[in-house]
């Protein structure tokens, strides 16, 4: 009777895969975080951070807060217009629905790296933590591109 054993394998193997973090690519739970990008900045200058989030799961999650060793503070940002200007808004929590990607790029939602500790230089990489509220803590790698980039490079192995 093997169909019974078999379900059960399966049943419990999401749990129990350990996070794993590529460049590319880092998984926690449900979610999976893709082309993490940054671009060249100064010291004590304030630098953007974009990424693609993934929820693969049936429960929407959400994006509370990030921080890296590289800058004093990060914080969540979106864009609103403001008559002919578009103004960044602090947000408290970015929303990552069911079934859904959520691209964190210039011009939208994003996260901003403030009072950074030393020079973003390009090729080289920022760690930074990503805290869900479901997933829990997501270590990721930004890429740093170009200053003024307005897509990540595409990437090699
Ligand atoms: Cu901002």
């Amino acid at each position: 009777m093997l169909r019974r054993p078999l379900f059960a394998l399966i049943a419990v193997l999401p749990a129990t895969l350990p996070a794993v973090a590529t460049a590319q690519e880092a998984r926690a739970g449900d979610l999976a975080v893709q082309q993490p990008w940054t671009r060249a900045a100064g010291q004590g200058a304030t630098g953007g951070g974009f990424l693609s989030i993934s929820n693969r799961g049936a429960a929407a999650d959400r994006l509370l807060s990030a921080s890296s060793p590289a800058a004093r503070a990060m914080e969540l940002h979106t864009m609103v217009r403001d008559g002919d200007v578009m103004r960044m808004r602090p947000v408290e929590a970015i929303e990552v629905p069911a079934g859904q990607t959520v691209t964190l790029r210039p011009g939208g939602l994003h996260m901003m790296l403030i009072g950074l500790s030393q020079p973003l230089r390009q090729g080289e990489t920022v760690p930074v933590t990503l805290r869900f509220e479901r997933a829990g803590e997501v270590r990721v790698d930004l890429s740093v591109q170009a200053a003024g980039a307005r897509e990540p490079a595409p990437h090699r192995h």
